[in-house]
């Protein structure tokens, strides 16, 4: 199978040139002016077009368990919507639960994923502590290909990692050069102040957001980057939806901390009014945490993603419908946690960020696709259309329209949280491992087609810091013993 996408402009996040793209045996095999194909190539003409890596999403949850539920979206059709959107690669998330063994959740969340229509691959949870999470982490960085391990700092009674367990949490992973990352909300405070808004009669979804207001988010963000700094780990901190937060990460950054931030399409562009809408399931439908924030900790978000403090955009899809969303009809701490937003985080982005000039086309590609990779340990074999990388990529047409909707999208899930948005640029096609998965409505991913890509431990960084820390090694004083004073 090979495919000539011919007549288009090629953007990665380091450049952008006319060139075509030729593709053989699921990989990109040459990018170049004036390519040839053999007889029998598939045609695709991009002129007009930009020719961009397909989306990497970071962070999301398909069929995830969680809060007396299990989200709608599966990994067969989360991945088909990520697709049709232009993403062609999800990192999910296997979650033990406290107490459960790491290996026996890894293996079962990859027995869910084997439905999967695009790649995917999988931070792993860290929800408790004893040796055999020790010994499991190991035999995850080193047999399967996870270099990255998750922390959620929420959840109290659930899956809240206590700060003993990131502690040893974050010590193992710098042995094993694997990188930590944190739901950063201090989930004590949110359980009071939960129990407090529930006796004062708010029960209502309008209570979310203020059971989890910014500066619990700023707590966790700072309390996760002092650890990370004094065990000397690289940290990755997901969603970041406030000025607190980022606020963080930019001076973490500017004290030459080597500290990551992720900011999910939602927090960008939809603010917490959505809580106080009268429709509960309009409301409940836009519960997720950390929740969505008031206008002005969005500005914050688009000038920290420009500025480089964060460097990836997710969705955290997490999809619940409205039977679901439910449970928390008479409490808001019973609503499921999470909200969907794969098919159309890049379509937004393209939008809100390089039709404004917030963002020019590479940058979009850095945010969307290259600076996951790079942090992640995948690239160039994902996030950039260069020979030699998989032919994950996808034709744009930056006139081209679309009215997002949750009556058109194909995401399993009735609330979609970027309704009756209009957007002008979208992918027309979108090639995966070599193969067209979508053209111009027509989607044609494959079950089970997706691949679980490894991602090798970060030796190079991790010798540096070895050598940094040997450098630095207190050493102890020697104390001769004292002359014995004889009298
Ligand atoms: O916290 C997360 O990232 C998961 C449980 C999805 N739910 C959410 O509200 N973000
Ligand atoms: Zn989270
Ligand atoms: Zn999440």
């Amino acid at each position: 199978m090979s495919i000539l996408v011919r007549g288009g402009t090629v953007v990665n996040a380091d450049q952008t040139v006319r060139a075509d793209v030729y593709i053989e045996g699921g990989k990109i095999k040459a990018v170049g002016a004036g390519l040839d194909a053999p007889a029998g190539a598939e045609m695709v003409d991009a002129g007009g077009a930009y020719v961009m890596p397909g989306g990497i999403d970071p962070h999301t949850h398909m069929e995830l368990p969680f809060m007396g539920t299990v989200a709608s979206e599966d990994f067969y059709s989360g991945t088909t919507a990520g697709m049709v959107g232009g993403t062609t690669m999800i990192i999910d998330f296997v979650i033990p639960s406290p107490q459960e063994n790491l290996m026996d959740a890894y293996r079962k969340w990859r027995g869910w994923s084997e439905k999967a229509a695009g790649d995917y691959s999988f931070h792993v949870a860290v929800t408790w502590w004893d040796d055999s999470v020790h010994r499991d982490m190991g035999t995850l960085v080193h047999e399967h290909g996870v270099n990255s391990f998750k922390h959620f700092m929420a959840y109290k009674n659930a899956i809240m990692a206590e700060d003993e367990v990131l502690i040893q949490s974050f010590q193992r992973a710098r042995e094993l050069g694997a990188i930590c990352t944190v739901h950063a909300e201090n989930g004590e405070l949110v359980f009071h102040l939960q129990q407090e808004l529930l006796k004062m009669g708010i029960t209502g979804p309008e209570g979310h957001p203020l059971s989890r207001p910014p500066e619990v988010e700023g707590e966790a963000a700072n309390r996760a980057i002092r650890i990370a700094q004094v065990l000397d780990v690289p940290l990755y901190i997901v969603h970041n939806s406030c000025i607190e937060s980022v606020q963080a990460i930019a001076r973490a950054r500017g004290e030459g901390q080597r500290v990551f931030g992720e900011v999910l399409a939602g927090h960008l562009l939809v603010d917490d009014s959505v809580y106080r809408n009268p429709d509960f399931e309009f409301a409940a439908g836009h519960v997720m945490s950390p929740p969505f924030r008031p206008k002005p900790h969005q500005a914050e978000l688009w000038r920290a993603l420009q500025a480089g403090t964060v460097q990836t955009t997710a969705t955290d899809h997490c999809c619940f419908c409205a039977p679901q969303k439910a449970a928390g009809l008479k409490d808001f701490t019973k609503i499921p946690n999470g909200t969907g937003g794969v098919e159309d985080r890049m379509h937004v982005l393209w939008h809100h960020g390089v039709n404004t000039g917030r963002l020019t086309m590479n940058e979009f590609v850095a945010v969307t696709s290259t600076n996951a990779a790079k942090i992640f340990n995948i690239y160039p074999r994902k996030g950039a259309v260069a020979a030699g990388a998989d032919a994950d990529l996808v034709v744009w047409d930056p006139k081209k329209t679309r009215r997002i909707s949750a009556a058109t999208h194909h995401q399993k899930v009735d609330v979609n949280i970027f309704e009756g948005m209009e957007v002008t640029g979208i992918n027309t096609v979108t090639i995966s491992q070599g193969k067209i998965v979508y053209r111009d409505g027509d989607v044609r991913t494959v079950k089970g087609a997706g691949r679980y890509i490894d991602r090798p431990p970060f030796a190079g960084y991790f010798e540096a810091l070895r050598i940094k820390r040997e450098r630095e090694r207190p050493r102890p004083v020697n104390r001769a013993p004292r002359a014995v004073r004889v009298n």
